[in-house]
């Protein structure tokens, strides 16, 4: 009997990556992990990002570039790459960062994890706070975002805002995702929300997150605001029978 080929997609969102984004790539080419294509969603980078990835694309067929005419931020490109997936039917889809704070040496841990699992978490708060080189300040919003969504929303999980995992194509395709309505953060928090509210499992791995050594970072009052209010929503809405 054939065995299933099982394929993978990883989406990396950039914005203004093109001095990381070559790092990243070459790091998870050199994993080798089969049927593996990787969906880059770019946001016309004024710093020319897409340009670099085009350079990779030639040369990789399974690097893929997505570009969108301007800067329509972090959920809306993981909504296109999503849909991407379940278009051309990928049965693992990954979320990571550019910026290199996401360690694309653990991918194989979450393969693992996810055969018993239908979304798989990387977790910086599993067993301690496994951060590097984020000032205090960061850390404490961090971790406060993943109590204050636990204790209001009863989500079981440490790390409610990590941008790194993978999800079971079957999730996304349950989880109407032109209702997602998060942009920053709250946009991990939605998604985990409704995944849980469905009955999938989820499982968190360890990961150590480093703090991005180059470029800028994205988040803003704004994001933490978004989040606070978002928690509620969820909450209330999922009291009336939505989710
Ligand atoms: N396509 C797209 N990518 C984005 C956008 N905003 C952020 N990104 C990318 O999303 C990933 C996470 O963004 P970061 O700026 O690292 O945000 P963060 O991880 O919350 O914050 P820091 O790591 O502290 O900078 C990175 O790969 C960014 O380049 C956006 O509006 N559009
Ligand atoms: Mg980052």
């Amino acid at each position: 009997m054939a065995t299933k080929i099982i394929k993978t997609l990883l989406i990396i969102p950039t914005y203004n990556e093109k001095n990381n984004i070559s790092k990243v790539l070459d790091e998870v080419l050199s994993l080798k992990i089969d049927y593996l294509d990787i969906l880059i969603v770019d946001d016309n980078s004024p710093d020319g990002t897409a340009e670099v990835v085009q350079e990779y694309g030639q040369k990789n067929p399974n690097i893929i570039l997505k570009q969108r005419e301007g800067k329509l931020g972090l959920g809306t490109a993981y909504i296109a790459g999503f849909e991407y997936a379940i278009e051309k039917k990928y049965d693992y889809i990954f979320e990571m960062d550019a910026d290199l704070s996401h360690d694309p040496k653990v991918i194989p841990n979450f393969l693992n994890a996810i055969e018993e699992a239908d979304l798989v978490i990387g977790s910086r708060y599993l067993n301690g706070v496994n951060v590097i080189n984020w000032p205090l300040r960061r850390l404490f919003i961090s971790v406060m975002a993943s109590q204050y969504t636990r204790i209001i929303t009863g989500l079981p999980i440490h790390d409610c805002t990590s941008g790194f995992k993978c999800f079971r194509r079957e999730v996304l395709e349950k989880i109407p995702l032109q209702e997602v309505s998060s942009s920053g953060y709250s946009f991990q928090i939605e998604m985990n929300f409704k995944a849980w509210k469905r009955g999938f499992r989820i499982k968190e791995v360890p990961i150590i997150f480093y703090d991005r050594t180059v470029g800028d970072s994205k988040m803003s009052k704004k994001i933490i605001i978004e989040a606070i209010f978002m928690v509620w929503k969820l909450k209330i809405l999922s009291l009336f029978g939505h989710y």
